[in-house]
């Protein structure tokens, strides 16, 4: 069968080198210094017009879109919070049957998910996983706000352990909130999708290499997976002006490790010489002031392990539903 012409898109070496055109424009209605909102715009410009953008239900849907009015320069569809990964798959066999027929003369436009990690690890996985299964030729983001935030800041399988939400109070009973450690959302992929041969991690923090791996997602034939750290001042409970602060805080501290996986080989990028305390990036954040000694000693410990071997299995403390930390 003939190949279906792709786009390539090139690599930039520093911030101007990027399009000064933007295809997220101002006027939407994020809170200031949403991350996510941040990720959209640089996401954006990555992939630049000819693309094709998929928002499963979130705060990116919900606060950018009011009626007749979007912030999105660039065609985009809404879609369920379950679905992302179905709608990637039609749009995609769509455009591969047109240009097989000839019936569409482009080549095939940069299609990408924006799904917050509900959307994407959680509620979306199984629509996502069946796009990587079939292997569709579409760039998965998964922009993480480690909460489900547009329906008011409640846990997500992101949600660090000791995080605060809506749905895990610290109290009597649980005093550190939450008790679980988040799941591993590129290995889930990684693990279990053969037809997958990019999968990366970045951060709002750093936006030339976030731009770039966009684009290598997106250069590769097949399905990627990008996941994307995105600090939240609601949620997270910081002054909105430190969102770049608290990004790179995350990346000194161990707390988030940018890499990539390429055909079973890991790269990495930003790795500090010596790692800072946990502690420093938890003290900026209200949702973590309740967690005494002890659980920070614990979160050190998960930290330590997992910097050790960044975005490979470790092993966590697992407990039971009912079982006390
Ligand atoms: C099937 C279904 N269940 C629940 C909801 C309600 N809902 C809308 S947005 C949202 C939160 C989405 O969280 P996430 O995907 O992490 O994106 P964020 O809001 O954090 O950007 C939820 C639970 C829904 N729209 N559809
Ligand atoms: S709640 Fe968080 S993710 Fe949602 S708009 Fe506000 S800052 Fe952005």
């Amino acid at each position: 069968m003939a190949q279906i012409p792709t786009q390539q898109l090139e690599m930039v070496k520093n911030l101007r080198g990027i399009d000064q055109k933007e295809y997220y424009v101002p006027g939407h209605r994020t809170c200031a210094g949403c991350g996510p909102a941040l990720c959209y715009k640089l996401v954006a410009k990555a992939t630049g017009p000819d693309s094709i953008f998929i928002g499963p239900t979130g705060c990116m849907y919900v606060a950018n879109c009011s009626y007749m009015c979007t912030p999105f320069a660039m065609p985009w569809t809404h879609c369920q919070i379950t679905n992302g990964g179905a709608v990637a798959s039609g749009i995609e066999a769509a455009y591969n049957v047109l240009i097989r027929k000839g019936k569409y003369k482009g080549k095939l436009p940069s299609i990408v998910v924006m799904a917050g990690d509900g959307g994407a690890i959680d509620i979306g996985l199984q629509a996502m996983s069946a796009m990587m299964y079939r292997g569709h030729d579409a760039l998965f983001i998964m922009y993480d706000n480690e909460s489900y935030a547009n329906t008011g800041i409640q846990t997500s399988p992101m949600t660090p352990y000791g995080g605060k939400t809506t749905f895990t109070p610290p109290g009597k009973t649980i005093p550190e909130g939450k008790k679980l450690f988040p799941k591993d959302a590129p290995q889930l992929v990684i693990g279990g999708h053969p037809a997958v041969h990019y999968v990366a991690t970045a951060s709002v923090g750093y936006p030339v290499d976030l731009i770039n791996k966009v684009r290598k997602g997106l250069n590769y034939q097949g399905p990627s997976f990008i996941h994307i750290h995105c600090p939240c001042p609601k949620g997270w409970l910081y002054d909105c002006k430190d969102t770049i602060k608290v990004a790179k805080q995350a990346v000194e501290t161990g707390m988030w490790t940018n890499y990539e996986w390429e055909n079973g080989e890991y790269t990495y990028q930003h790795i500090p010489k010596a790692y800072k305390p946990v502690k420093e990036y938890l003290k900026g954040q209200e949702r973590f002031n309740h967690l005494n000694e002890e659980h920070i000693a614990k979160m050190q410990a998960f930290i330590t392990a997992k910097t050790k071997a960044p975005g490979k299995p470790v092993e966590v403390p697992v407990l039971g539903p009912r079982e006390q930390a």
